[in-house]
């Protein structure tokens, strides 16, 4: 297993979530929750720890969004950055900054960095042929342009991106490029730009990424695979300004118009978050994004690698003056019961509902998630699985262990940790015989095992390891079985449930990273200091490696409480139901019928009407008779809308009349012409009139 490089400080960024709508379980999948497990391990270690996140505001993703929305980006950013940053402190995501790219303090801190790369001369300008769209006079930002990817043949690929394939994408390699705003095929116009000569970054960055000098940790194979097969390619000078008005304007001469490529501006974000994060926190940002004494850690999507692993680290490397990442463990991406998650067809989870739905069930969510964290391919969230996993590892071992030993522990001892003798006799979990010291020993090995799993970004086998704790702690009690021997030998289940009591202690730190609602809980439980982030984990260990008892002898516990419950089958059943009626309805519209001439259709003679009577035919669910007032005469008119309307509520609604149709008797009422009604795909109708009131008689063409 790979060893975590150790150092005095770590600056832990996760990729700013796109502010263009709320955050959903992929996102938390992807970047965050592994993010946040490390974070606080770190913290847990007594290690200088800054998290850093923000929203990313810029982009055509989110003009797109107001566009569609006939709002302002500002409206969108301001609405997505406030459920964004809601939903991640409720989730307990603890950042330590959780920022946004419209700030003041960004746009200053990335114009500066852009300057300062021009006046190293790191650019090249190049006047080149960029998609335009004729009917809306603009350029087109990547997002705007959809086509057929090079790569995968993915149809809805976008400019920069192929969401299909995860390829990072420029324009011009799309197939068949259509424009988002006018659904045309956008021309090709010049325009001066500004490149980043990534192919001028081609030597160091392979020596880094292929040969790893100077990197002091393995990278995931995800990850660099596709960063080499991005070198493997051929690295091209990438566009670095956009001819779009929403973003940070060039800070340069003859480029007005022209702002900041999002994907430029966004990685700086994470310098100016610290930077204000240093500012209220008393700290000096350099220290974090300067100095070798600091570890950058980025966590991110797979669509995101490049710009992590090869990009931003040649922007920071010409710069001059900056770190460059110790790793880059990105994660694959979760699908959502069989499909992909897709926010433009609502087929996603989003956080802030799921915290409106089930308030309380945080732990719930991480667990699940960490669960089935798409480390290395991608996964699948199935709320059948949500609900298993819940009752089993959080119910069924978890707090069920944690409960034993509470009530055993009120029931036997009042509460008080009955004394430690390291070398009093103890079954261990298998049934061999053991020593209250050597069941330490087990327990100082595993929280290190534990920690060793986080430390190389190996989540689930770290929560694995977590459940193990529980699933031993269970076993031991079980082997020991201090319910039977209690009634014979009380002093014989004192080092029992002292050791029991020494697990559940160190759970209640080392389950933080994963289940921190618990770990809070757990510490009231207890009636243990609350933990303040600040070194705890440490502690456990330095106190084990002495082969000293966490918990104190005769320390006071509190009164059993269920930590977890089972998820109820409804819960599961509404959400599931809530995702289906959630689904943008698939129209299947009727087919055009066979084309007429105007003379033909001409000789429909449609007149305006108004209903003045109704009433429901005998022996007929559907039919009503209608009398309907023409002006120049008053008809009896059948027409099938008893199951949409009432008669009494349709008296006085204005109608258009087919007056010259044959005669027809329905039900034995004789019909007179028909009332026009459209019918919606349930086959629900509804009357078609003038939309202002109007009067009887006058032809409809
Ligand atoms: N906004 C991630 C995305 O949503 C992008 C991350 C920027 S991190 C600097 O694809
Ligand atoms: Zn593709």
């Amino acid at each position: 297993m790979n060893k975590m490089s150790d150092k005095k400080r770590y600056l832990i960024t996760a990729a700013l979530p796109y502010a263009n709508g709320p955050l959903h379980i992929g996102h938390l999948a992807g970047a965050y929750l592994s993010a946040d497990i490390f974070a606080r391990h770190l913290r847990l270690l007594g290690k200088e720890v800054a998290f850093i996140c923000g929203s990313d505001e810029h982009g055509a993703a989110i003009t797109m969004r107001a566009k569609k929305e006939g709002t302002t980006p500002q409206a969108i950013i301001d609405t997505n950055h406030g459920i964004i940053k809601d939903s991640f402190e409720k989730l307990g995501v603890s950042f330590d900054i959780y920022d946004r790219t419209s700030s003041k303090l960004h746009h200053k801190t990335a114009s500066d960095f852009f300057t300062t790369l021009h006046e190293k001369g790191a650019f090249e300008e190049e006047t080149s042929e960029q998609y335009y769209d004729e009917e809306n006079n603009q350029f087109l930002a990547d997002r705007y342009i959809v086509g057929t990817c090079p790569k995968c043949d993915h149809e809805e690929a976008y400019g920069d991106q192929c969401e299909n394939c995860g390829s990072t994408l420029s324009p011009l390699e799309l197939k068949n490029p259509t424009s988002k705003l006018s659904g045309n095929t956008p021309i090709l116009k010049t325009t001066k730009h500004w490149y980043l000569p990534l192919n001028k970054e081609e030597g160091w960055l392979k020596d880094w990424i292929v040969d790893g000098k100077g990197r002091s940790e393995a990278w995931k194979k995800n990850v660099l695979g596709q960063a080499k097969s991005w070198l493997d390619s051929g690295l091209q000078p990438r566009a670095i300004t956009r001819d779009i008005d929403w973003g940070i304007p060039v800070p340069l001469e003859g480029a007005e118009g022209k702002v900041l490529y999002v994907w430029f501006d966004a990685p700086i974000g994470y310098i100016s978050a610290t930077k204000k994060w240093a500012e209220e926190n008393n700290k000096n940002w350099e220290d974090y994004w300067k100095s070798d004494d600091s570890s950058l850690i980025h966590f991110l999507g797979k669509d995101n690698i490049v710009f992590h692993s090869i990009i931003f680290p040649s922007m920071l490397k010409l710069h001059g003056d900056y770190i460059l990442p110790t790793n880059v463990p990105a994660n694959e991406f979760m699908n959502l019961e069989g499909q992909k998650l897709s926010t433009s067809r609502n087929w996603a989870v989003w956080v802030h509902e799921y915290l409106e739905d089930l308030p309380n069930y945080q732990d719930e969510l991480r667990h699940t998630i960490i669960k089935y964290m798409p480390e290395t391919k991608d996964s699948e969230f199935t709320w059948a699985s949500y609900k298993e996993v819940v009752d089993a590892d959080l119910v069924g071992n978890f707090a069920n262990f944690i409960n034993r030993v509470v009530v055993l522990t009120n029931k036997y001892f009042d509460g008080k940790v009955p004394d430690f003798v390291a070398n009093a006799q103890v079954k261990d979990s298998k049934g061999e015989n053991s020593t209250a010291g050597a069941e330490l020993k087990v327990l100082e090995v595993k929280l290190k095992t534990l920690s060793e799993y986080i430390s190389t970004y190996n989540f689930r086998s770290a929560q694995q390891t977590l459940l193990e704790i529980s699933t031993i702690g269970n076993q031991f009690l079980q082997t020991n079985e201090p319910w039977k021997v209690f009634k014979k030998d009380k002093e014989a289940v004192k080092p029992v449930m002292n050791i029991a009591l020494q697990i559940i202690s160190a759970l209640s730190v080392v389950c933080r990273p994963f289940i921190p609602f618990a770990s809070d809980k757990m510490r009231t439980l207890l009636n243990l200091k609350a933990i303040e982030d600040n070194g705890e984990w440490k502690d456990l260990l330095d106190i084990l490696a002495e082969g000293k008892p966490i918990i104190e002898n005769e320390h006071q516990i509190g009164k059993p409480i269920h930590l977890f419950k089972r998820i109820p089958e409804e819960v599961i059943n509404s959400q599931i139901e809530k995702l289906k009626n959630n689904q943008p309805k698939t129209i299947n519209y009727e087919p055009v019928k066979k084309a007429i001439d105007f003379e033909d259709f001409m000789k429909i003679d449609l007149r305006v009407g108004t209903i003045i009577e109704a009433v429901k035919v005998k022996k007929s669910k559907k039919l009503l008779e209608l009398k309907v007032a023409l002006g120049f005469e008053e008809r009896t008119i059948v027409s099938g809308i008893a199951e949409f309307y009432k008669p009494e509520d349709i008296i006085g609604q204005q109608v258009v009349v087919v007056v010259n149709l044959a005669p027809k008797k329905l039900r034995g009422v004789m019909s007179q012409g028909m009332v026009l009604m459209a019918e919606n795909e349930e086959g629900k109708l509804d009357f078609v009139h003038p939309s202002h009131d109007f009067g009887n008689g006058f032809i409809v063409k």
